[in-house]
């Protein structure tokens, strides 16, 4: 199909794309400075379709959020809360193993666990939670722990990185969640994260995680105060590790939400924004197979139409989502599985129930199987 470039500037890197050649620096800036949406749109239907044809992924998953207790205060969240808050959490062992349990009655393939830094929980609680899951739930992938929460349990237990992700490897966790590395320009993370972990050691993470085995997702936060810049050179040190490593299933563009954040007069972010991440995404990130349009964070309606800008996943029924409700969303908190299917379909796609690692998933009323 032809499309009618607006923008010059985009000529060549529409060459390149044709081609299959790798985009530079200067591409990357020049997709994030365009307003050519169409364009940069059609640019990253071709990438996408040419990796997973009419293909869109989505799982069954459900989201635990063990506490919210976090040492970070960073400025960009409204989920964290101090230990002492009166409105902070923190739950027990058998409180996380009754809620992995509650939900939809669709049989998850994915617990999605991820909280705050807690001064006191230690890395043998956490070990202990996930035996208990396991213990329970066999059958389901334990997609937990972001790398930002790794370290701070590595540097709390003062043994290394990799002793930390062997330990919770061997009490269940499968892979790795993408969240923690927002963005990693240095003068940007000051002010929007200053108390974690800093790009260097959030990708230095990543690459201990996939040296051992365990594959991860990664993510990118934009909307705040970055500068395309940032963006595309956030998104080229994810492209160098899954060059070194192939470690990356799925990136994750994840706007900012500002509500209830010390950061709430940046204004939200709009859908042009949300689909040119998408799109810049897909292009730039030639070597991670998936784009994932995470509904819950860009509007069901939003992650549907990025199914035509370079995603070719929208992600899963969550069922309880807390970080971005904390922050002002107003989607709502789970989707059902009929829903995701509906969505998928109006966009012209052909839905593929998927397992964390992209397998797909058979199902039967109360049962599913991992097709391997
Ligand atoms: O790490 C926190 C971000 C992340 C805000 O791997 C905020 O499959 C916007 O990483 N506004 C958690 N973002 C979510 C996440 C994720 C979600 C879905 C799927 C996967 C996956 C990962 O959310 C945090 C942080 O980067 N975040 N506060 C906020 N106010």
């Amino acid at each position: 199909m032809q499309v009618v470039i607006d923008d010059a500037r985009l000529k060549p890197v529409l060459a390149k794309v044709e081609a299959g050649e790798r985009l530079s620096f200067d591409d990357g800036v020049a997709l994030y400075r365009t307003s050519d949406i169409l364009a940069v749109g059609h640019m990253a239907n071709i990438v996408r379709e040419r990796l997973h044809g009419n293909i869109t992924f989505f799982n069954v998953n459900r989201h635990i959020n063990p506490t919210d207790v976090c040492v970070a205060s960073c400025r960009l969240c409204a989920f964290g809360k101090r230990v002492r808050d009166p409105k902070a959490y923190t739950m027990s062992h058998e409180q996380v193993w009754e809620a992995a349990g509650h939900g939809y009655s669709e049989a998850v393939t994915e617990f999605h666990i991820v909280g705050g830094l807690h001064p006191e929980l230690t890395l043998d609680w956490y070990c202990d939670m996930l035996r208990g899951l396991k213990q329970r739930f066999p059958q389901v992938h334990l997609k937990a722990f972001t790398m930002v929460e790794v370290a701070y349990l590595a540097r709390r237990q003062k043994i290394s990185i990799r002793e930390t992700l062997e330990l919770l490897r061997d009490a269940g966790v499968d892979s790795l969640p993408g969240g923690g590395a927002e963005i990693f320009s240095e003068p940007v993370r000051r002010i929007i994260c200053d108390h974690k972990i800093d790009g260097n050691e959030w990708i230095e993470t990543a690459r201990e995680a996939h040296r051992l085995g365990l594959k991860s997702n990664c993510t990118m936060l934009y909307g705040h105060i970055e500068t395309g810049e940032d963006r595309v050179d956030h998104l080229i040190r994810l492209r160098e590790l899954q060059d070194e490593t192939g470690g990356f299933v799925t990136f994750i563009p994840l706007a900012f939400h500002p509500d209830n954040t010390p950061l709430q007069h940046i204004g939200k972010t709009t859908g042009f924004t949300d689909l040119k991440n998408i799109a810049a995404a897909r292009l730039m990130l030639d070597n991670i197979p998936h784009i994932k349009a995470y509904w819950v964070m860009m509007t069901p309606r939003i992650a549907q139409v990025a199914q035509r800008f370079g995603a070719d996943d929208i992600d899963g029924t969550v069922v309880e989502e807390k970080i971005y409700h904390d922050a002002g969303a107003t989607t709502s908190q789970g989707l059902r599985r009929g829903e995701l299917l509906r969505l998928i379909r109006e966009a012209g796609r052909e839905p593929v129930e998927r397992d964390t690692l992209y397998r797909p998933v058979q199902r039967t009323e109360s049962t599913f199987t991992v097709l391997v």
